[in-house]
């Protein structure tokens, strides 16, 4: 059951667990793809560091062309940008979204999408194997971007059994359908024969990925004079939602190391840019200053974060998907290094140039410093030479270029702000900073 509707009320599709229409689009394969062979050699039985090590996977490199996505998380922010941007580069490809629409899901980030006729979405959680399973075939899914999870350090401080839940259980739901899909099937007929059968089964596992978004918090907090994270720093997580994003990353490379399941893992730093929930730092400081509210600032300020232009992570998930080692880790970051109050003074200037408050106050007299969040990390810092030296990555946007992008993307989108700051949103924001 494939639906391309043209209203957003019709847009989403929930599978029958028994649907198996294939898509005719994907009936043949792509040339290019016969040449790759992604099966792992056997996994060494000790691994030195806690964090999925590149030398011990035997990662195999290869150049992978994918034509049939599925984007779990696809209605968030980044996944969303992700959608967006591959949409776009990329038209011919089937993009099937897979979102649950928690409070951070929104239909109204994928509109200007949704009319594109290899878009499809499905309203569904990822923890729901069967639908997994079907979606996985029906749409003879070659590559998997996930980024669905509970993302969100603080809720996981205030609840951390929704990232539990989400982030490993549903991780983990979708590698066993991965796995069942594209393994199990393999393991039982030659590749050759798969071939033949091209036009009723899903692409055989050598020309399949998945891909796992994560995160630089999974590294734990860096001192000052610390070096950055590179992709053999150990893993020392420190919040509810970093250990969540650690357990999902430890399943995703055990599924590589233990069955051969074709996989990479981004680990990114923080990103800003359009369409990010606003209880995030960077559209939480905008949206206040918009409203006269006071901008929060945690414990001294001085946290530091590294700073990711959404597009730019897009563009090295992108590198990743096609030329990515299978089985290898790779960090990106934005070489942009600020602390939370160069963050907050740099969105209060934007603001007193392109939205002066009326009387002509400047937004900085609204910063407040409350209590600390709790293990408050206190620097994040990513060392992206691999990703650079392999792959060829390198962030387009500066700070300076990123940030004004976006202020003029929420100063032009009030529509889309004033619908999200409702409901769940408000509880969050009288729980978090009212208590
Ligand atoms: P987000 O919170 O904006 O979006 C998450 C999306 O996942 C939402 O659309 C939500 O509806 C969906 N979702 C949640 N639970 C689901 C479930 N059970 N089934 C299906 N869909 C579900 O998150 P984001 O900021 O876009 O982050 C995307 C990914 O990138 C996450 O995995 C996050 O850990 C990672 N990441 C984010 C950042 C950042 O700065 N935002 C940095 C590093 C890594
Ligand atoms: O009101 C606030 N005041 C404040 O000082 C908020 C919301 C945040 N902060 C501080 C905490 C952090 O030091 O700003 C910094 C950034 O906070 P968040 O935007 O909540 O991001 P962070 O906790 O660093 O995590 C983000 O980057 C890594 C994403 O939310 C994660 O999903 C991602 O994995």
């Amino acid at each position: 059951m494939i639906t391309q509707p043209s209203d957003p009320s019709t847009q989403h599709s929930t599978l029958s667990p028994q649907s198996s229409t294939l898509n005719p689009q994907h009936s043949t394969l792509n040339p290019q793809h016969s040449a790759l062979s992604t099966q792992p050699s056997a996994p060494s039985p000790q691994s030195s560091t806690l964090s999925p090590q590149p030398s011990d996977l035997s990662p195999q490199s290869s150049v992978l062309r994918p034509h049939s996505l599925l984007i779990t998380g696809g209605a968030g922010f980044i996944g969303s940008n992700f959608v967006h941007y591959w949409i776009k580069k990329y038209q011919e490809d089937r993009v099937v979204i897979l979102d649950a629409l928690t409070y951070a899901g929104n239909p109204a980030n994928l509109e200007p999408v949704a009319n594109h006729p290899q878009y499809r979405f499905v309203h569904g959680d990822i923890r729901d194997y069967d639908l997994v399973v079907n979606l996985l075939q029906e749409e003879k899914i070659d590559t998997i971007v996930h980024f669905a999870a509970e993302s969100h350090v603080d809720r996981s401080i205030h609840g951390p059994d929704a990232f539990v839940d989400t982030n490993i259980i549903g991780t983990h739901t979708l590698l066993k359908a991965a796995k069942k899909v594209w393994l199990d099937r393999s393991s039982e007929k030659s590749e050759s024969s798969l071939i033949a059968q091209s036009s009723v089964l899903s692409p055989p596992s050598s020309l399949c990925r998945f891909h796992h978004v994560s995160t630089d918090e999974v590294y734990g907090s860096l001192g000052l004079d610390d070096p950055a994270f590179s992709e053999t720093t150990a893993y020392a997580p420190n919040s509810p939602y970093a250990a969540s994003k650690a357990g999902s990353d430890y399943l995703v490379r055990s599924y590589f190391k233990t069955y051969g399941l074709p996989m990479t893992i981004s680990n990114c730093s923080n990103n800003y840019g359009p369409y990010q929930f606003p209880e995030k730092l960077i559209p939480l400081l905008i949206l206040n200053c918009l409203a006269g509210k006071s901008l929060p600032i945690y414990g001294d300020g001085l946290n530091i974060r590294d700073w990711l232009h959404v597009d730019d992570h897009c563009r090295g998930i992108d590198l990743v998907l096609k030329k990515g080692t299978v089985g290898q880790t790779y960090n990106i970051g934005g070489n942009c290094e600020k602390t939370n109050m160069e963050v907050v003074e740099a969105i209060c200037r934007l603001m007193d140039e392109l939205s002066p408050n009326k009387d002509s106050v400047p937004y900085s007299s609204l910063i407040t410093y409350v209590k600390d969040r709790l293990g408050h990390d206190r620097r994040y810092a990513i060392d992206a030479n691999l990703i650079t030296s392999e792959l060829g990555y390198a962030p387009a946007e500066s700070f300076e270029t990123g940030l004004r992008k976006t202020v003029e993307w929420y100063l032009a989108n009030q529509d889309w702000c004033q619908n999200v700051m409702v409901g769940n949103y408000r509880e969050w924001i009288e729980k978090n900073y009212e208590d």
